[in-house]
């Protein structure tokens, strides 16, 4: 066999150039071969990249019914014959088309897949699949857990941390094409002409990488750096601001994505300051970046504490009525869920009720109300729940996939070495871009693919790593929010058991979410409640309205169940969620046994790491359950069964407990004692 393979590539633009380095590079680890690169193909057996208008080689195949089908941003990976010898190729009709196929070429050769006979064809099936940071200019990064901002402001634009290329490569990976450089609660400078020249400098590093950038706008920069005296959408004064401001950001950064907005919201400034809409703000700024081709992604995140009704509901009642009025570049962003990613909810009502408008989603990849940079909880479980589930919205077979245009994950990434503050965590950027790709894909082929690339082919490994993945976002839901409780968590670090939490805001507290009385537990969102189930096209409604239909994973979300009620399964409310707590904690235990398993087949370093970690999850999983079980038997005065595991302290312990005020780590283990 010779020690050289052959790749032909015959262009030498950026994106061209990246898909060759990777492919040099990934072929030399992967298949420990010489790698020859050539303009055009020789006798040789070879691999082929490139497009009909870059490469003869690629022009010359009969590729044009695939091609079509790949679109602006797939690929064509086959096996072929070249001069009576075979050979492999990645076609495309763009560049960025070539790339996102050679990675699909190394993951197919990494994972250990046949490649004889090899034909794929490949497009993604969301045309904007973006990581939103949370990022703030001073460095911090709001709900961040893997360290500081990977953007070193007070650097740029002259020193370029080689990391934000291998960021830009990570996402290519994976496939996604865009990036909101700061966080949704805004600030004006980042529009300001020096920082406009650093964010530039980023755009120039990710641009070969397919990777767009975008910013956040406040809403009153007008204000703030314009030197106006209002940013009234109707005024022609702020009209004529952002409309120059457009100008200015597409003279600096030519291709730049547009604007993500979160207005009127959690004190954001916003249109309604001035007795406007949510579409005269967004049209707004959508009507000044339309002449460069740009978009505004406005969040639906919205609740206002002067309105009384469920928070919930809010934006749903916000927003329908604006159907047809955004302009056409606009984009409603959309929380998975109606409240704010939590470890389960149902599908948000907007998807599928605002025909005349397009959406995105906007997941949490960080883990905000998951156990943060700690807990194991591998969140493609948890989106593809919410991607297939029917919206009925234009008959059954309406998912929620079929609802958008788009999707944007809440970054995991900072600047820890291992980029997502755990090696787990990893995991889940990759299994957003996956998803964000093909939301058909399953959780468990994404995990699959992810251990074989990360750890491992050996099935001694793939199988238990697998296993424990796939069951831990259910392990999460179990021991901090069963049967349809949500938004449980401590005040303000959102980590750690605190159901009790009340007083200030209260639709911001635990209580206000789980209605505990001594009669029984959960929210009545159904017509003798806060109806907040007429949101859902019909078939849905009656289905989370009806006590017979409701899946018991959303009971306590939809209902106010009494203690000693029995559910489907014959056992009381009482008796469920006992069982619930309890199988939280186990399954932290199983996967504790089943990463043990591996300690002489993963590396000691990252096999200590992760051990180290699951073991503070499964002591994290019995303080939820102690608190949370000690605080319903305050209101249900029901006995623990006399084999459970008897709580280590009495409620007030739990209550009491005050968690140093680090903002990285708010973890009380150091006052919980030892597990
Ligand atoms: O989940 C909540 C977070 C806030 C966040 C807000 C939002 C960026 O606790 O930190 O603010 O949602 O999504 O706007």
């Amino acid at each position: 066999m010779s020690t050289t393979a052959q790749l032909v590539v015959a262009s030498d633009a950026a994106t061209m150039r990246a898909a060759r380095d990777e492919l040099v590079t990934g072929l030399r680890g992967l298949l420990g071969r010489n790698i020859r690169v050539a303009g055009a193909a020789s006798r040789d057996g070879a691999l082929v990249a490139g497009t009909p208008g870059n490469s003869p080689v690629v022009a010359a195949l009969p590729l044009g019914a695939e091609l079509r089908q790949a679109g602006p941003e797939g690929f064509v990976i086959r096996a072929v014959a070249i001069g009576g010898r075979r050979a492999i190729v990645v076609a495309a009709n763009r560049d960025i088309g070539v790339l996102y196929g050679a990675f699909q070429l190394l993951r197919l050769l990494q994972t250990e897949r046949p490649l004889a006979g090899l034909d794929l064809v490949s497009a993604p099936r969301l045309g904007l699949r973006l990581l939103d940071h949370w990022d703030n200019l001073n460095g911090t990064v709001e709900r961040g857990y893997a360290g500081a901002s990977l953007w070193e402001w007070a650097r740029l634009p002259d020193s370029i941390n080689p990391r934000y290329r291998d960021y830009a490569r990570a996402n290519a990976s994976i496939g996604i094409n865009g990036v909101v450089l700061t966080n949704v609660n805004a600030n004006a400078l980042i529009l300001t002409p020096a920082y406009l020249g650093k964010v530039a400098a980023l755009a120039r590093v990710f641009r070969p990488w397919g990777l767009k950038v975008y910013l956040t706008a406040r809403f009153s920069a007008p204000l703030e750096i314009g030197g106006l005296a209002t940013a009234d959408p109707l005024d022609s004064g702020v009209r004529a601001w952002w409309a120059a401001k457009a100008d200015e950001i597409y003279r600096a950064i030519p291709d730049f994505g547009g604007f993500l907005v979160k207005a009127n919201s959690e004190g954001q400034p916003g249109p309604q300051d001035y007795h406007r809409t949510h579409a005269d703000g967004a049209n707004l700024l959508a009507d000044a970046v339309a002449p460069h081709g740009g978009i505004v992604m406005w969040r639906a995140f919205v609740y206002s504490s002067a309105v009384p009704t469920d928070r919930v509901m809010q934006a749903g009642d916000e927003f329908v009525p604006l159907d047809g009025a955004f302009r056409s570049n606009v984009l409603i962003q959309v929380k998975n869920g109606p409240l704010d990613f939590q470890p389960r909810e149902p599908f948000h009502p907007l998807f599928g009720a605002m025909a005349r408008t397009p959406l995105m989603m906007e997941v949490q990849i960080t883990k905000e109300y998951l156990g943060q940079d700690s807990h194991l909880a591998f969140l493609a479980p948890l989106w593809e729940e919410v991607l297939r589930a029917d919206t009925y919205a234009h008959g059954p077979g309406s998912t929620v996939a079929k609802e958008i245009q788009g999707i944007a994950g809440v970054a995991n990434v900072g600047s820890d070495r291992d980029w997502t503050g755990s090696d787990l965590n990893q995991a889940n950027w990759y299994a957003f871009g996956r998803l964000a790709w093909d939301p058909t894909l399953s959780s468990a082929a994404i995990a699959d693919e992810w251990i074989r690339m990360t750890f491992s082919n050996d099935p001694r490994v793939v199988g238990p790593v697998q296993g424990m993945l796939l069951v831990s976002r259910e392990a999460v839901v179990n021991y901090m929010t069963p049967l349809g409780l949500a938004h449980q968590m401590a005040r303000g670090t959102h980590y750690g058991p605190g159901p009790w939490v009340t007083g200030g805001r209260a639709d911001q507290t635990s209580v206000y979410f789980n209605r505990a009385d001594s009669a029984g537990l959960g929210f009545d969102r159904t017509a003798t409640g806060s109806d907040a189930v007429r949101q859902y096209a019909l078939p849905v409604r009656n289905r989370f309205a009806s006590r017979d239909s409701v899946p018991d994973d959303l009971l306590l979300w939809f209902h106010h169940v009494g203690w000693s009620e029995r559910l489907r399964s014959g056992r009381t409310l009482w008796e469920e969620l006992l069982r619930h707590y309890q199988a939280g904690v186990d399954t932290g235990r199983s996967m504790q046994r089943s990463w043990d398993s591996l300690e002489r087949l993963v590396d000691a370093e990252r096999f200590h790491r992760v051990q180290a970690l699951l073991r503070v999850q499964e002591a994290e999983a019995r303080w939820w359950r102690d608190a949370s079980v000690l605080y319903w038997q305050s209101f249900s005065h029901l006995p623990l069964p006399p084999d459970y595991e008897v709580p280590r302290h009495p409620l007030d312990w739990y209550r009491q407990l005050r968690c140093p005020a680090d903002p990285r780590k708010p973890r009380c283990d150091a006052v919980m004692g030892a597990p």
